[in-house]
């Protein structure tokens, strides 16, 4: 994990690039004490890219639409945001056409116990593969969706779920991807899969290979209870930080709460428009 200087501002052109170079290079930078609100956030964002925001309304900040926030507290005797959001494996946004670069996130609410955010590095995975399994990923394709992890709105009560399940692969249709990719920003080949969002592998001659994505999650670390073959980072933190990591190597997932305590973040993702 990578520390930018305390002295970090987020107006100084410098400062930025720093962080951006730092992410690349050490995969997660946590900034302490930086004091944003949610307008200061959503700008360190832009600053690093170009958010998008989050396809489902129901995720956005009241303010700022570009803003997904997860959030378990009501205010005003409203929701705001979606509650347990990504306690899985994933990347954000990987059920989306183009990768996105990175992810900022700010928890503003964290609870007593099982905090944290949890990290794999899937360009360090990829390396430590074994030479037989890098060998059979050569040439094959991968595809992503959101549909095991589409969360049920309010609106959504009483449809057939064949109906939402039409409308979810009509709004965001299976994404396919090279399985293993060159990033773009450090030259790594990561592996583009994650336990959440990818669905299945496909093979040059496009056959299916239900076997090797499974293998693969495994050696991965991302089935439960089967050690990887590079280690889990918990990454931990406090009310105010702000994290940014390098959404193209690292899948992430949050600690479960086992206990429904109050927990409330924000986040930005952003497109890199510095991309190679
Ligand atoms: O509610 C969630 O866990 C959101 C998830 C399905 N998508 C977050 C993302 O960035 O892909
Ligand atoms: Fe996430």
């Amino acid at each position: 994990m990578g520390l930018v200087a305390e002295h970090f501002d987020p107006d100084r052109a410098e400062d930025v690039q720093l962080l951006r170079k730092t992410v690349y290079r050490d995969k997660i930078v946590l900034l302490r004490g930086l004091e944003l609100d949610a307008a200061g956030f959503l700008d360190l964002g832009r600053r690093l890219g170009t958010p998008e925001a989050y396809y489902e309304p129901a995720y956005h900040h009241p303010e700022h639409p570009e803003m997904f926030v997860s959030s378990n507290v009501e205010e005003n005797g409203q929701r705001v945001g979606v509650p347990k959001t990504g306690r899985f494996w994933h990347s954000d946004y990987q059920f989306m056409p183009r990768p996105f670069d990175m992810t900022l996130t700010s928890p503003r609410v964290v609870p007593e116990r099982d905090r944290g955010t949890l990290f794999i590095d899937l360009a360090k995975a990829y390396e430590a593969l074994s030479a037989e399994l890098r060998e059979l990923l050569e040439g094959t394709v991968a595809t992503h969706t959101v549909r095991r992890y589409f969360k049920i709105r309010p609106s959504d009560v009483f449809r057939p779920v064949c109906e939402l399940l039409a409308e979810i692969d009509a709004k965001t249709p299976p994404v396919t991807t090279p399985t293993v990719y060159e990033h773009p920003h450090t030259g790594e080949r990561v592996l583009y899969l994650s336990e959440g969002f990818t669905e299945s592998i496909h093979d040059a001659a496009g056959q299916s290979c239900p076997e090797l994505l499974r293998e693969l999650l495994a050696a991965t670390g991302q089935l439960d209870g089967t050690p990887g073959v590079v280690p889990v980072h918990l990454q931990t933190f406090e009310a105010g930080d702000v994290l940014v990591w390098d959404n193209r190597s690292l899948v992430h997932r949050a600690v479960h709460t086992a206990t429904p305590a109050p927990t409330v973040s924000w986040r930005v993702t952003v497109h890199d428009p510095a991309e190679a």
